[in-house]
């Protein structure tokens, strides 16, 4: 048998002839089958499996193969007649069911996979109502409420949020709690030096995303924090009710971190532009009105605050002010060493405090979350993480109204006089 095999390149198909002396021929072919010239009335079974019947009913060359890569079209035809018509018409029927069992298996298994997906999807997202998307926010940032709090739906949807109610607390277990942006990184370095004899060593190796790990981000995860050699550090923004369940039972020891809310708005309103998967693209005056609405991640701040307000007395829990610790840091330093257990010296005071000064930890690498940049995580436009660091910024951003708008939403909803919980705004 003699075959004459053309893989064409070009779509030059009407000119093609079967070689007329030849008694087989076979092409191959790249071209999608409306390239074929309808004269040669070839046949053609395609890998998407759409037979042309039309074109097979009449056509005089009979079909040999088809080849199944789905990115490529093939032809190979064939002159002749007899046994091996037969053959060629059983070939074709197990190559069809063949064809057909694969087709159909692979659909079953893509369905069943994705409503595996979406099962999954919806235990996952069961207890939270999924908002709808606010435009300031990046694409991918989607919130949710949960148990009145918006958090944002990649914690629910990485299965973090699953992961923390059954997350393993340890006595020893030293916890950093705060609503975002109140002076988390400094208590977090300061309770690091202390409690750890002021090993400025080990502080300076990592950064404090490894040596203080976030609980509710995906890196370094859970799992590996379940790892982690006690006394593990740890940080949080999460309110009272959504820490996992074990703290409240084991209860280890908690610092809880609060700030004035009006700097709090400022400083967070630089962080979600600054945060390159965030990219807040509102105005000043929107992410105002969002805050006091309390539609911002970790909101509303009264709830946060309040909730962990009524805990300020547990023995297990350390209250702390951003403004205190600026007006007398040593005080403060004294106060988180006598939570947790430590004598200190006046000197060892004194380096602590300077260790952790804003100036000292602005240049810091391990703690300055520099790292972000290498990372690519910041819109490098923005301001940086260690931004301003003092107490009375807002002054430099609200206006007159927005101020008097900001101080009696703050007497409503903090109710100072009853739960006693004031703030101070400058110093
Ligand atoms: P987080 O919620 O992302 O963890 P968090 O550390 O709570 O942030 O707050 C960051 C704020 O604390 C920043 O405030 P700013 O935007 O008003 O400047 C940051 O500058 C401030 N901050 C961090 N470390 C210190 C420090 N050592 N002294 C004073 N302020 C600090």
């Amino acid at each position: 048998m003699r075959i004459f095999h053309c893989l064409l390149r070009r779509p030059c198909l009407n000119n093609l002839q079967v070689h007329p002396y030849q008694k087989y021929s076979f092409i191959c072919s790249h071209l999608p089958t409306r390239q074929f010239s309808q004269a040669h009335e070839m046949f053609i079974l395609l890998n998407t499996r759409t037979f042309y019947s039309q074109t097979l009913r009449n056509a005089p060359e009979k079909f040999l193969q088809t080849m199944s890569n789905p990115l490529h079209s093939c032809v190979h035809f064939m002159s002749g007649s007899g046994s091996e018509h037969v053959d060629l018409k059983r070939w074709k029927l197990i190559k069809r069911l063949f064809s057909t069992f694969l087709f159909g298996s692979t659909l079953i298994i893509t369905i069943f996979v994705k409503r595996k997906r979406q099962k999954n999807i919806r235990e996952l997202l069961q207890d939270c109502d999924v908002l709808p998307h606010d435009s300031n926010y990046s694409e991918n940032m989607v919130f949710t409420s949960y148990k009145g709090y918006i958090i944002p739906q990649n914690l629910f949807l990485k299965g973090i949020m699953r992961d923390l109610m059954g997350f393993k607390v340890r006595e020893d277990d030293i916890f950093v709690v705060s609503f975002p942006k109140t002076g988390t990184t400094w208590v977090q370095e300061l309770v690091y030096v202390i409690a750890t004899d002021l090993d400025f060593n080990a502080a300076q190796a990592k950064n404090l995303e490894q040596r203080f790990p976030f609980i509710e981000f995906f890196y370094p995860g859970l799992k590996i924090i379940e790892k982690t050699s006690s006394p593990r550090f740890l940080k949080s923004h999460l309110p009272y009710t959504l820490l996992p369940p074990e703290a409240q039972q084991i209860k280890p020891k908690i610092v809880y971190i609060m700030r004035n809310p009006k700097d709090v708005l400022v400083s967070y309103y630089h962080f979600l532009r600054m945060v390159k998967e965030i990219s807040y693209k509102g105005s000043f005056e929107e992410f105002f009105k969002s805050f006091l609405d309390g539609k911002i991640p970790y909101g509303p701040i009264w709830k946060h605050y309040l909730e962990w307000w009524e805990h300020r007395n547990d023995e297990n829990v350390l209250f702390l002010f951003y403004e205190d610790l600026h007006k007398d840091i040593v005080a403060s330093v004294k106060k988180i060493a006598d939570f947790l257990g430590k004598s200190l010296t006046e000197e060892e005071i004194e380096r602590i405090a300077y260790h952790c000064s804003f100036q000292q930890m602005a240049k810091n690498p391990s703690v300055n979350y520099s790292h972000w940049d290498d990372l690519d995580v910041r819109n490098k436009n923005e301001a940086e993480f260690m931004r301003k660091g003092i107490v009375g910024d807002w002054k430099n951003y609200f206006t007159k109204e927005m101020n008097q708008v900001m101080d009696e939403w703050i007497e409503e909803k903090f109710q100072s006089e009853e739960t006693g919980l004031f703030f101070c705004y400058d110093l």
